[in-house]
Parts: structure tokens; sequence; C-alpha cells
């Protein structure tokens, strides 16, 4: 192999995100068998002991693509040339304690590792999953303006992906055969899984599974509510089908999308798509271009069903937004 390495960073490296996501990096399936990848590990001091065993289970793998494991304490370390940083690691919500509380506390972690991406990296794309997704990768990129906007994105693959799971039982399909399910907004309880453009083999969601009633009401819930219903089941939050996600969000971005096809990401709205205030970190149907660019898929026909849905989360941004503005810089 002689490609120069890929750089990637992964914060959050011990937690249980990490532990799925970490070695499908290594392993190729990202960036392809022949491009070696080197992995920076960031942790908090107090987990650093978590990464090295993480560190050497990846190792014991014996990838032939993976070049060189560092683990940092320090995010400046972490992020100097990197690629890609994949921002996971972020403070859980505790017992009782509102969104809003853990938009606060979140903040401080994105304005600081925003500072040291602008500092250490210029050819790099950041993909946000620790929560509050949209709003700390909000934070990020305004304390980083070396990089352009356009480089953050935020996660709603794994929504996407479940809705997808979802109505592929309820229509008796292949996954596969589930497409343009685009996740509108906030990744949170009021996201709105557009169901009316998707497709489902050869028909319309809609038809697919027998009218709107059952999409309307327990599809519709049961994607938002998905994430409480695995931490009931598993006593533990979503962490393989996280990973997995964070791996298609990679992968969409670095591949032509298909002619006609799209998939969801959050990205800073241009001011003209759909009445979404400029900025918002928002969750829209997205076709990457394959070079490091993409666009919002524009002309995608709202009903004023889907408009009411937009506009609910798009609330909620602009209220989480508000909550820290004295924290966007840019
Ligand atoms: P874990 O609590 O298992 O791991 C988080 C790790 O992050 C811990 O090891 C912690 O030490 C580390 N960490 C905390 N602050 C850090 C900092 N400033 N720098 C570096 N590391 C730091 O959580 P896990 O289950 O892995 O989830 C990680 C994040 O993903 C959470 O915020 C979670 O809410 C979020 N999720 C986002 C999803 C999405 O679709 N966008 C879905 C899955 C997941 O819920």
């Amino acid at each position: 192999m002689s490609k120069k390495p890929v750089r990637v960073a992964v914060t959050g490296a011990a937690g249980q995100i990490g532990y799925s996501l970490l070695f499908r990096i290594a392993s190729g399936e990202v960036f392809g068998p022949e491009t070696p990848v080197e992995l920076n590990l960031l942790e908090l001091p107090v987990a650093i002991k978590g990464a090295e065993g993480t560190a050497m289970e990846l190792e014991d793998c014996g990838f032939p693509t993976l070049s060189k494991i560092n683990i940092f304490d320090n995010a400046d370390a972490a992020f100097e040339g990197i690629n890609w940083g994949l921002l996971v690691g972020s403070k859980p919500r505790g017992p009782g304690m509102e969104r809003n509380d853990l938009i606060r506390d979140n903040g401080p972690i994105f304005v600081s590792q925003g500072k040291a991406l602008n500092r250490a990296a210029s050819d790099v794309r950041v993909v946000v999953v620790g929560n509050p997704c949209n709003t700390n990768a909000l934070i990020a990129l305004h304390n980083c303006r070396e990089v352009p906007a356009t480089r953050f994105s935020a996660m709603t693959m794994l929504d996407e992906n479940r809705a997808k799971a979802m109505i592929a039982k309820k229509a008796g399909l292949n996954v596969g055969e589930v497409r343009n399910l685009a996740i509108w907004g906030n990744h949170s309880s009021t996201m709105y899984p557009d169901f009316e453009h998707a497709t489902a083999g050869q028909k319309s969601v809609i038809d697919a599974v027998g009218g709107r009633a059952w999409l309307e009401n327990d599809f519709m819930v049961g994607v938002q509510k998905r994430g409480a219903a695995i931490i009931a089941a598993r006593g533990k939050s979503s962490a393989a089908s996280a990973a997995s996600a964070c791996i298609d969000h990679v992968k969409h971005f670095m591949e032509k999308t298909p002619s006609g096809k799209w998939f969801s990401a959050a990205v800073p709205s241009d001011g003209n798509s759909y009445n979404v205030p400029a900025g918002l970190m928002f969750s829209f149907p997205i076709r990457s271009h394959g070079d490091g660019k993409y666009e919002i898929v524009q002309g995608v026909n709202l009903s004023e069903y889907a408009r009411k849905k937009i506009a609910d989360t798009t609330k909620e941004l602009l209220e989480e937004r508000e909550v820290v503005k004295e924290l966007l810089v840019r």
C-alpha cells in the first residue's frame, strides 16, 4: 500500500459507538482496501485507559489497512492534519436533565473542539454524532473559521436507516428496496421522516404500506421513539447501529450519489432551500458530487402536512440556536 494514509480522528473513542466504529474504519470498509488509515483516538483523561484497550484490540485484528493508532487527551494534537473528524464524544443526558441543559453542557466541548480543528486541520471534513448533534455541529463550525462551513455535517443517517427498515418490514420488502427517505430537520423527536417522496420497490411508500394511516401514526412515532425503545430493551443506547450509520454517512459524502437518489444529513442551510433560515444545521435530502462537494436537493414538492412538520422542527432548531447564541462567533 503506497498511498498516503487518510487521517481520521474519532472523539469519544472509548465509548460504545467508538467501540463499533473504529473497527469498521480500520478494516478498510470506508476508504477502501488500498488506502491506509491512521486513527487518532481522542478521549477524556479519565477514559484514556479504555481507549488504550480498544487500540490493543484494533492491533489484534491485524487489519492491513490500519497504518497507525495514536491516543490523545488533547484535541489540538488529535486533530493535527486530519482529513476526517468524527465527533462522537459528548456528555450523556443525566436523569431529570432537560434538553436545554444538555445543549448548554455540551456547548463548551464543541467550542474547544471547533477551535482545535481551526488550529490543527485544513483539509478536513467533520461529522458530528454526539448529541444534540445539529446544534453541537453548529457550535463547532462557528468556532472554526478557517474551514468552510459546508465541510461540517451532523448525522441523521440512523434515523433514515431506522425509517427505511420499518417501512421495509411493513411492506414485506428488502430494506435496500426502500429509497429516497429523507429526514428533515433536527435529530430529535421533531424530525420529519419524509415518507411522501420515498419509494418502496416499484411503488410509492404510501401505496406499498396500504395508505397513510400507519405512516402518520405508528411509523412516525416508531421512528421518533426507536432510540428510547432500544434503551428500554438493551439498558444502553444504540451503539452498533449508530456506528453503522456513521459509516454510511461518510461513504455517502465520499461517493457520487446516483442520479435521482438522495440521502439524509444535517448541513448548514443555504437560506434558499425550503424556507429554512440560513445557517441552521438542518437535515435535508442531499446529493453528493463525489468530489467533496454536495448539494441540497431542490424541487421536492412539499405537502401542507410536510410543511407543518418541517416548520415544527425548524422552530426547535431556532430555539436551540438561541440557547447557545453566545457560543456562535463566526
Ligand atoms: P458513551 O457514553 O458510551 O461514550 C462517549 C465517550 O465520549 C465517553 O468515553 C466519554 O469519555 C467521551 N467524551 C466525553 N466528552 C469528551 C470530550 N470532550 N472529548 C473526547 N471524548 C469525550 O456514548 P455513546 O453511546 O458512544 O454515544 C456518543 C454520543 O452519540 C452521545 O452523545 C449520543 O447521544 C450520541 N448519539 C447520536 C446519534 C445520532 O444519530 N446522531 C445516535 C446514537 C447516539 O445516541
